[in-house]
């Protein structure tokens, strides 16, 4: 048996030896060593073996098997290396081959109009905040000196989860949750989703987007706000954009007003962005409430602030010259390249 199992080690050695590829390699694998193979069948056949030969041949058959495991694992990785060395021989990359080419997007309106806003706060120091979209009632309104009879919490015009939990209707509760965290001085702006039960049209969403600033500190008086609000206008829309405010209420402002700026398409002579008038209605804004600084655990005897608030839709429809807001949705590519 001795002499068999030498014969079978040096057939196999030589078929090792003469397979051309990974493939004729691995039928040598099958036929020597395979659960058929002829090395595995003399292993099965050592129940006829004498107890002194079966430890003997057994040794041996396990040592013919780790040899031709060996060789074979060597002639794999030898096949392996020649197929690398013939790609790599055979095979090049044009440098110079033009790219595939690549369809690129552009920043979206509204994204545009909230990262110019953001960057003009920021260089006056102020820091942006967000908060929940499904928020407490308390913080959409009561703290905002907004009474359960407001019309604006009616169920015609906020959207509400459960009797306490409502989609913000604002970004103010964003600023009411700063108030209560932190200690003045506060510089704050906001943007966000916000939600009105609207109908859709050219000019409303039920979904659309917000920006409102906060600022409290010792001695902030309207003069402040005006200061301000002017010099964002002319950041945001040109240095020669005037502003303009009119009286106006909101329940968490005292006094309020609305600001319009100088169209910035025609100047101010008139034209169809500022529909003949040649002034925009900018935002809303005002002096925040006592009631609303006392809401949010800041003493109005102590400090002041002022507030202001925008729709990011609106601005970005005067700035781009697009005339339908639900344009800015439909996410069709063809429109949103343009800008
Ligand atoms: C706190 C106190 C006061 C935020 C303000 C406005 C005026 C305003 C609207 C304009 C059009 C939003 O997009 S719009 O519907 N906003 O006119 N918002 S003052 O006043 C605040 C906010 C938070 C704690």
């Amino acid at each position: 048996m001795q002499e068999q199992i030498s014969q079978i080690k040096e057939k196999a050695l030589e078929a090792i030896q003469n397979a051309k590829d990974a493939k004729e390699l691995d039928e040598v694998r099958v036929q020597y060593l395979g659960k058929k193979g002829e090395l595995t069948l003399i292993l099965r056949s050592m129940g006829g073996l004498s107890p002194e030969e079966r430890p003997v041949v057994g040794s041996l058959v396990n040592q013919v098997r780790d040899e031709l495991e060996a060789k074979i694992e060597e002639g794999e990785k030898s096949f392996a290396n020649k197929v690398i060395e013939e790609r790599l021989a055979t095979e090049n990359i044009d440098v110079t081959e033009p790219s595939k080419k690549m369809t690129l997007g552009s920043v979206h309106p509204i994204t545009q109009v909230v990262n110019d806003v953001k960057e003009i706060f920021i260089g006056m120091g102020y820091q942006i905040a967000d908060g929940p979209e499904v928020e407490l009632a308390t913080y959409n309104f009561d703290k905002l000196n907004t009474p359960p009879d407001h019309p604006a919490r009616d169920v015609q015009d906020t959207f509400y989860v459960t009797d306490d939990i409502v989609l913000r209707s604002q970004t103010s509760p964003v600023q009411a949750r700063v108030m209560e965290t932190q200690k003045p001085p506060i510089k704050v702006i906001c943007p966000g989703a916000v939600y009105r039960s609207d109908s859709v049209d050219a000019t409303h969403s039920p979904v659309f987007h917000q920006i409102e600033g906060l600022v409290i500190d010792k001695n902030i008086s309207m003069a402040d706000l005006k200061g301000t609000l002017e010099m964002f206008a002319k950041k945001c829309l040109g240095e020669k954009t005037q502003i303009r405010f009119r009286p106006h209420h909101f329940p968490f402002t005292e006094p309020s007003a609305e600001a319009d700026v100088s169209c910035f398409v025609c100047g101010g002579k008139g034209c169809r962005v500022c529909k003949g008038e040649g002034w925009i209605e900018l935002l809303g804004c005002g002096m925040v409430h006592p009631n609303v600084l006392r809401n949010c655990n800041i003493d109005p005897e102590e400090y002041s602030g002022f507030a202001f608030g925008f729709g990011v839709e609106r601005i970005a429809m005067a700035k781009f010259g697009i005339d339908d807001m639900r344009l800015l949705y439909e996410n069709d590519v063809r429109f949103l390249k343009q800008f």
